[in-house]
């Protein structure tokens, strides 16, 4: 699928090692299940191709149409310095599957699930390094360990030195890891390196009907080989440029290599606007970064926004209030781009910090059908039907329309978006007696309006202003996401039975 297809989509982001354990009834599989999973020993806890099948109905549930998984290529299978490698990106030869998740068959199966469900797949690709725990040897044979039969020879790889963060060219040059255990970085500069990564996914991606790529360590390749590497892929790709800059991360997708990027700059914005400090964030500094979105990428309605991943701290563990956190879903769903879910985020985990903490096996939830979930389904559906009905205010649908900001306070922001409003805000769980107001919402004065997340009517003032209060009992700093009544009613939400 390209990206006009991924546009309207819905992704779930999860690492198949930790997402869903084989059932009982599921024939026999490579991995025995531990009795508890715990993220500290890095080992492997069950999950595999075939056992995310049996939550595919959770996440529809949720409105979730496209998964993104973790690698599905051969990782190397060997005790090491940080245990073992059940996350699936110490991939060390892309010609073969991982059998630690399933076979050849196995990934067909998920496939041909997904699409009968009209679900996309998504896979990760990891091919900048190939972890060696021969760290004296850069390069030959016996650094490459046995089972790796990809890169032969010592100038397939790039001279050894580690990651200097802060220079790009070392980002991209050298290798990645630490003295415990190296990823010795691919020289994707030579020719032959080039031709048999290319023609890897050109393979990958038409054997297996792939529907989109995550490009792992996405600033650590040049832009030169990604040009050449997404063109043979012929499907979307959004790659993991980690980095805080608009103009950095935006420059992958507006040189053309690639599709689109994971919006980690957003991310940040995000984070520090909802952060667990309510009201020390100011929303104009929000308002700014939505600005910047809009004007640094050149499609900004396919960028990844995502609340947290694999490598980062949930966002419940630095934000504690689910009222807090409810706004930064809102914003992660409402404003431009692809929403991208990290599996758990649904059930609000929390554990620890960042890796491997933030890795733990959603089975303990039981796929609860709890607030969180609800909330998402409830976003899903929405845009969903913001995006398939079209409908329009002032010429513009929501899709075609940029967010825009209307009316913005210290706390609060209200963004009109083709034919909603929605707001958000930096206070937190507790009510005060205190209102938002927007002076000109752009309806009419005495519109109906329904706020499409609590069901509550509202009608709009004099001028065509609205107030909202943050008084209500049970209400506090809420979201809210306003249509008219009668838009309310096209798109069959809070339409009463
Ligand atoms: C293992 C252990 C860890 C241990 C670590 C040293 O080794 O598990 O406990 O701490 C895989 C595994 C990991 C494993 C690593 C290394 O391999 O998943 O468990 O860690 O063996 C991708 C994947 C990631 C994967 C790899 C490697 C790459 O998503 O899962 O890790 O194949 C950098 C890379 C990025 C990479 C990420 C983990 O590290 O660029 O590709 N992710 C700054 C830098 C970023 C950097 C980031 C984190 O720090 O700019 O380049 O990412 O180190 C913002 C700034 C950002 C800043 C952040 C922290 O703050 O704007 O620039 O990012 O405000
Ligand atoms: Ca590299």
């Amino acid at each position: 699928a390209n990206a006009d297809e991924w546009r309207s989509r819905s992704i779930y982001q999860l690492l198949t090692d930790r997402f869903a354990p084989p059932s009982a009834d599921a024939p026999a599989r490579t991995n025995p299940v531990p009795e508890t999973c715990d993220p500290v020993a890095q080992t492997w806890c069950g999950g595999t191709w075939l056992s995310i099948i049996d939550k595919l109905d959770y996440l529809q549930g949720m409105g979730i149409d496209a998964i993104w998984i973790s690698p599905v290529h051969q990782n190397i299978d060997v005790h090491t310095p940080y245990n073992y490698a059940y996350h699936g990106y110490w991939v060390n030869d892309v010609t073969k599957l991982n059998a630690r998740f399933g076979s050849e068959e196995d990934l067909v199966t998920l496939i041909t699930e997904l699409h009968k469900r009209n679900m996309y797949i998504m896979i990760d690709i990891a091919i900048n390094s190939i972890p060696t725990l021969n760290q004296n040897d850069s390069l030959s044979s016996e650094s490459l360990a046995a089972d790796n039969s990809m890169w032969t020879d010592p100038a397939y790889f790039h001279k050894q030195c580690w990651i200097d963060y802060s220079n790009q060219t070392s980002c991209e040059y050298c290798w990645f890891g630490d003295a415990n255990l190296p990823l010795m970085d691919v020289n994707t500069e030579n020719p032959y390196v080039i031709s048999t990564l290319n023609s890897f996914i050109k393979d990958f991606v038409t054997k297996y009907n792939i529907d989109g790529l995550r490009l792992d360590a996405g600033k650590h390749i040049p832009g030169q080989f990604w040009s050449g590497f997404t063109q043979s892929a012929g499907v979307f790709t959004t790659g993991e440029v980690y980095d805080g800059s608009w103009q950095f991360t935006s420059s992958y997708q507006n040189q053309g290599w690639m599709d689109s990027v994971l919006g980690f700059p957003m991310n940040g914005a995000i984070s520090k606007a909802f952060s667990i400090k309510p009201k020390n964030s100011n929303m104009t500094d929000f308002g700014v970064a939505v600005g910047q979105a809009l004007s640094s990428y050149n499609n900004p309605r396919v960028i990844g926004n995502f609340l947290e991943n694999h490598d980062m701290a949930r966002f419940r563990n630095i934000t504690a209030d689910p009222v807090l956190a409810y706004n930064a879903m809102v914003a992660q769903f409402m404003i431009e781009g692809i929403p991208v879910t990290y599996y758990g985020q649904e059930q609000d985990l929390a554990n620890g910090h960042d890796d491997p903490y933030n890795r733990a096996a959603l089975w303990p939830t039981n796929y609860e059908n709890g607030t969180t979930y609800q909330r998402i389904a409830r976003l899903n559906l929405i845009r969903k039907q913001l995006i398939t009905s079209g409908l329009q205010f002032n010429g513009k649908s929501y899709m075609d329309d940029n967010s825009t900001a209307i009316g913005v306070t210290q706390n609060d922001i209200a963004f009109r978006k083709g034919p909603i409003i929605y707001t958000l805000n930096n206070r937190g769980s507790p009510e005060e007696n205190t209102s938002f107001g927007i002076n000109a919402t752009g309806w009419p004065s005495q519109t109906a309006l329904i706020d499409l997340l609590s069901c509550q009517q509202y009608i709009t003032g004099a001028g065509g202003s609205l107030s909202i209060s943050y008084a209500q009992p049970g209400y506090g700093g809420l979201p809210y996401i306003f249509a008219t009544a009668g838009d309310a009613k096209a798109l069959g939400i809070c339409v009463k039975a």
